[in-house]
């Protein structure tokens, strides 16, 4: 069969074309993390942005992380890739061409600097996971990661935040002109939180200059972004070449669903993104808050449920009425009564609303694909709502049923025939539980990891006994 490309490109029922001159466009933005789902989000908001408005400067140049994996899929296809949309009553590709150009910094990190350093690049977006942040524990760059600290003394630089402010520097000394920079992962205050890492790294490199320089020209809005998009299976590409009458390597999987509220903070101009359906806001803290604690905070506690009953998917999980009702009062009875309500929403629909989305049976989003750094994914969709009901004097007890799900997680390796792999950056140090049918010691071993729990949490007796509790109902049933 085909492949997808310029040449090819097809005009079959249910497939939705980049528009006209999608391939003259220039770059204006660089994205750090070309994975599925900055492509499934961020590209198609500004495809339609380009659809609306016409202005060409905002070609996307994707930079991959550790592998050449997409510059592969999509250089031989000119850049598109479907996007295949899977609802209960639509099924159907949009092909996006706005990514023009993908760089590997292995192998291409001069090009990278020089993207970073053109004038004519004005945003630079980040989807690198919560991981690829490097934080320690205070939230601060970890100056003892090994990759941050080879990037700090030179040479081609490896981490995230190294690419990035070396990239800075590069434009910096090309006198090139001011940058906005756009985290888009799933962090609170995840602006905030690049804005103090990028501080950081100058700080332990002891520049100044540069210090002085991206405090005056380098914004960093906080942004809320959500699409649920998972990994891409066999049936879908078998779908995606139907639909497209054509093979297509690059394709990604995802809900009919999207939001993105990005934070006005731009020190340039930007895609007219809002006429794509973004909201743009003064204050994106709570919309942050309402996704982590709603729908991550529920996906974490329905990954880790469901993978201990042995099922594969979220779909399948939200069919167990246990699970569904774990989900439900999580999200009623924990999170949305101590949960800031943001402008224009309301809660208890959204609640609604993302349960719904959960059982979407088009798709198959694997449990141990989200169960995935469960150690730093916990203290930002659950923690905060436990630390929350605590300080008004209730009990969040679905809160701490879906951390219980987490340790005893961590301690099985396999359910119902289900493998439950542990891939986590501290892997090595959730390990010392893993296969213990000792409750409390499981839950002690995994309380006294600070960076997860904090010094408040492991000192609270009720807390600790409810996980006891139910770990141990968990490992009971496992
Ligand atoms: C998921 C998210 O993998 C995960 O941890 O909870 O990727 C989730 O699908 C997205 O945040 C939805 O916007």
């Amino acid at each position: 069969m085909e492949r997808l490309s310029k040449a090819t490109l097809p005009g079959a029922d249910g497939v939705a074309l980049p528009p006209a001159g999608w391939d003259a466009q220039r770059t204006g933005i660089v994205h750090m993390g070309i994975g599925a789902f900055h492509r499934a989000h961020q590209a198609v908001y500004t495809q339609d942005a380009f659809a609306a408005t016409g202005d060409d400067r905002w070609g996307i140049c994707g930079v991959t992380q550790r592998s050449d994996s997409v510059r592969r899929q999509l250089t031989g296809q000119d850049g598109l890739y479907g996007v295949l949309e899977r609802a209960v009553d639509h099924t159907g590709v949009r092909v996006v061409g706005q990514v023009r150009e993908v760089l590997f910094p292995a192998e291409q990190n001069a090009g990278l600097m020089a993207r970073i350093a053109d004038p004519g690049t004005l945003i630079i977006t980040l989807t690198v996971t919560e991981k690829g942040y490097r934080r320690d524990g205070a939230g601060h760059l970890d100056l003892a990661d090994p990759a941050v600290a080879a990037d700090l003394v030179g040479g081609e630089p490896t981490s995230a935040v190294g690419r990035l402010v070396r990239g800075l520097q590069a434009r910096q000394r090309a006198g090139a002109e001011p940058v906005t920079v756009v985290c888009c992962d799933n962090l609170t205050g995840n602006g905030r939180v690049l804005e103090r890492l990028v501080g950081d790294f100058c700080a332990a490199l002891g520049d100044e200059d540069l210090t002085d320089w991206i405090a005056s020209r380098v914004s960093f809005p906080c942004t809320m972004v959500d699409r649920i998009t998972p990994a891409t299976t066999d049936a879908d590409r078998a779908m995606g070449q139907e639909l497209l009458g054509l093979r297509d390597e690059g394709l990604v999987t995802a809900e009919l669903f999207k939001q993105w509220v990005i934070e006005d903070d731009f020190v340039t101009e930007r895609p007219a993104w809002e006429r794509a359906g973004v909201q743009l806001t003064d204050d994106v803290e709570p919309f942050e808050n309402m996704k982590l604690r709603i729908l991550n905070g529920a996906h974490s506690t329905l990954a880790y449920a469901g993978a201990l009953r042995g099922y594969p998917t979220i779909t399948r999980t939200m069919a167990d009425p246990e699970l569904a009702e774990l989900a439900g009062g999580l999200i009623n009875e924990d999170v949305t009564p101590v949960l800031e309500c943001p402008p224009g929403e309301d809660l208890a629909a959204y609640g609604a609303e993302v349960l719904k989305r959960f059982s979407n049976p088009a798709l198959a989003h694997r449990t141990t694909q989200i169960a995935m750094d469960g150690s730093q994914k916990i203290p930002l969709r659950l923690l905060g709502t436990i630390r929350d009901n605590l300080a008004a004097g209730r009990n969040p007890q679905y809160a701490i049923a879906g951390v219980a799900a987490w340790m005893a997680y961590v301690a099985t390796p396999e359910a119902g025939g289900l493998v439950l792999p542990l891939d986590d950056p501290i892997a090595d140090r959730l390990a010392v539980v893993r296969g213990s049918k000792n409750a409390r010691g499981i839950v002690e071993a995994l309380m006294g990891i600070e960076e997860v729990f904090g010094a408040d949490l492991p000192d609270n007796g009720p807390v600790r006994d409810q996980l006891v509790d139910d770990v141990g109902g968990l490992l009971a049933r496992a």
